[in-house]
């Protein structure tokens, strides 16, 4: 049993004992299309010919849940899924996202969204559906499906969450210098906002969220499930797929192992830790034979995969270390080699050759 810190005025204070919790449940996916009212009327925002991939052979509980806080069914992100689809498509767009990062930021004005605006998202089922900004700050765009309603609570606590937590934490560990001077996500459709589009999805826990990096190229989105979007830690839904957007901005083909790593990583940097973390964990620390390098669906693998990306931002120099390997296009093992080579932390801890 290991025991982890707890976030504590941004410095890991308070040590936290880990208790093992794994809950396991089972339910039968429900897939739905819904094309919302109106979307007909509004300007396609995403081009025909996007690649875009059917749920339908997505099984939610094959996916990376989410760690939990107060609630015991688990709820899953679909990015590992999609990010598996596309790279067996060949990655369509990601150059062009590549191009479009690149010079989309730097020195321009932002058009940003304001609440009351209406475009259009790919629903979940397929199609499209209208939606309609209900709240909106410098950063983001919350966007309900329309014919939808999401609390004026729920929406004033991810915006709180949001702007004083999620969005500078991690943008500090997982953003990229886009030409500013500070690390910042990319802004390819010209709103300096990140869109989180509220749609209807497969009802009450099963996905909860994702990231589509087929989207990439042509706007800054993350997808959160209505029918989750209440629930009491809904929050970490946000900082998990806003990480798999930054992180898929700066290196498309990274390994999951460490993609998943550094969602949990991210969650518990914004929220501290959870009996669901502390389980991935202890799932690993029980049985640390199993590598972290190998992606196998295990709990294990998630909680390898956390513990040993929270381990180089402590050693090897906080969000600076986690950015440079971020931003490193090598993948899995050569980008964790090159980070312990030449670490930023000014104590130059160097891990050496043989990970
Ligand atoms: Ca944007
Ligand atoms: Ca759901």
């Amino acid at each position: 049993m290991i025991s982890l810190t707890t976030k504590n005025n941004g410095r890991f204070g308070i040590p936290t004992a880990l208790i093992l919790l794994l809950v396991f449940s089972s339910w039968g996916p429900v897939a739905s299309a819904d094309d919302g009212v109106d979307s007909e009327a509004r300007p396609e925002y995403v081009p025909r010919g996007t690649w875009t991939t059917s749920f339908d052979d997505f099984i939610p509980s094959t996916g990376k849940p989410y760690i939990l806080f107060e609630e015991d069914q688990p709820v899953y992100s679909a990015t590992g899924y999609l990010k598996q689809a596309w790279w067996a498509e060949g990655s369509p767009g990601a150059e062009e996202a590549s191009m479009r990062q690149t010079s989309g930021r730097a020195a321009k004005a932002c058009n940003r969204h304001l609440e009351g605006d209406t475009t259009t998202v790919p629903g979940y089922g397929g199609g499209t559906v209208g939606v309609t900004v209900e709240r909106a700050t410098n950063s983001v765009a919350f966007m309900v499906q329309d014919g939808l309603s999401l609390s004026s609570t729920v929406l004033s606590n991810w915006e709180s969450d949001w702007d004083n937590t999620i969005y500078p934490i991690l943008t500090t560990y997982f953003g990229k210098d886009q030409g500013n001077g500070i690390p910042e996500p990319p802004d390819v459709d010209g709103n300096c906002q990140i869109q989180v589009a509220i749609i209807s999805g497969d009802g009450a826990y099963g996905t909860g969220g994702y990231f589509n990096p087929g989207l990439a190229q042509y706007r800054e989105i993350i997808f959160v499930d209505h029918a989750d979007a209440s629930l009491s830690w809904s929050k970490v839904i946000l900082a998990h797929e806003l990480q798999h957007l930054l992180h898929n901005a700066a290196d498309s083909q990274e390994n999951l192992w460490i993609d998943e790593g550094a969602a949990d990583m991210a969650a518990y940097l914004c929220f501290g830790a959870s009996s669901t973390l502390t389980g991935h964990s202890n799932a690993w620390t029980q049985d640390s034979g199993i590598s972290v390098r190998w992606w196998n669906q295990r709990i294990a693998d998630y909680g390898g995969g956390f513990i040993f990306l929270l381990w180089m931002a402590d050693h090897l120099g906080g969000g600076p270390a986690i950015r440079q390997l971020v931003a490193n296009t090598q993948t899995g093992a050569a980008g964790i080699l090159t980070l312990a080579q030449t670490p930023p932390h000014t104590a130059g801890f160097i891990l050496g050759t043989t990970f």
